[in-house]
């Protein structure tokens, strides 16, 4: 019997300063009418899909920080979503700040959730690589200050059983990391999904615009390849508040290959059949894990993290 799977990337765009979270909960429930029109039972939304990206700004209250994050999930705005999810019969993947107490002390984490077809919460995830800084880099046209705002994720890189699938997740700069992927692909993952913010200009260095669109795909497609498993990306996208983030929200098949991609930079779904069999082949020839893999020489990646020239 083929396993198959209806899937959707939502893509929102911009979601201003101003914008509060019940008038984006609005433009996700549109999504995932339109998803579900279109025959999907999962459909994945961007990383922070319930506000701005305000990593970009120096906040030094607290109380202003703590205005963008969620203290309950569902919560009194975003219970809609999963209700929706229920009648519907889709899950969803949603990004969201999580402000959270454990053992009598907050964490804040830049987090996911996977929610299936019931509308019950069945896997979290806490991103793990977060970019940018942690000081104010006052000539910089915009702050990118998740360091600052967010601590690393503390759960490592899961996967769930969740639509006949084998299902991971992961956030945004997680996707240039190769480990993230291998770690999803040594616990046989068959789908990624994953949100993400990438602005269009690159303030650590000056580089053609054209690259931040090329470098994401590059990331996607042959981290896809690599494990053979579908990716599910969906951007946050345009300019809020003038300021830039792409596009190029995409559904990758195992081969690599772009099955569906998104046109513009605003609320736009695209869907794809997900055949879950078609990352076997991969799986069992050139990235057959336990015939070549050969750790004895991987030693490095887990005991030195940056990179030492010693000859
Ligand atoms: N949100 C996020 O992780 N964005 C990063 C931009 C890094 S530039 C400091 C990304 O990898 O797309």
């Amino acid at each position: 019997m083929p396993r198959k799977l209806k899937a959707a990337v939502a893509q929102l765009g911009p979601i201003h300063l101003a914008d509060g979270r019940p008038a984006v909960v609005k433009r996700l429930l549109a999504l995932m009418r339109e998803a579900h029109a279109a025959g999907a039972r999962f459909v994945v939304f961007p990383e922070l899909a319930l506000t701005t990206f305000f990593p970009r700004y120096w906040m030094t209250d607290q109380n202003e920080i703590d205005r963008f994050f969620e203290r309950e999930m569902p919560g009194p705005d975003t219970q809609p979503l999963f209700d929706l999810a229920r009648e519907l019969g889709l899950g969803f993947y949603l990004g969201y700040a999580e402000l959270t107490q454990e053992k009598g002390e907050l964490h804040r984490y830049n987090t996911s959730i996977l929610v299936d077809a019931d509308g019950r919460i069945v896997g979290r995830y806490r991103k793990i690589h977060l970019p940018g800084h942690s000081e104010h880099l006052p000539d910089a046209p915009f702050q990118h200050l998740e360091k600052r705002y967010f601590e690393v994720g503390n759960e490592g890189f899961k996967v769930w059983r969740a639509f006949d699938a084998v299902v991971g997740m992961c956030i945004c700069n997680d996707r240039r990391w190769p480990e993230t992927f291998r770690v999803m692909g040594l616990q046989g993952v068959e789908i990624v999904a994953l949100g993400y913010n990438t602005p269009t200009e690159n303030i650590h260095h000056p580089e053609p615009l054209h690259l931040r669109m090329f470098h994401h795909l590059l990331a996607i497609q042959a981290n896809a390849y690599q494990n053979g498993t579908w990716v599910l990306a969906a951007a946050k996208a345009g300019k809020e508040d003038g300021f830039g983030l792409i596009g190029g929200s995409a559904i990758v098949a195992p081969t690599g290959e772009i099955a569906a991609r998104t046109l513009g930079e605003d609320d736009e779904v695209v869907t794809a059949t997900l055949d879950l069999d078609l990352g076997d082949y991969i799986k069992r020839t050139m990235f057959n894990f336990e015939k070549h893999r050969r750790i004895e020489h991987y030693r490095l990646i887990t005991e030195r993290t940056g990179a030492k020239v010693e000859v």
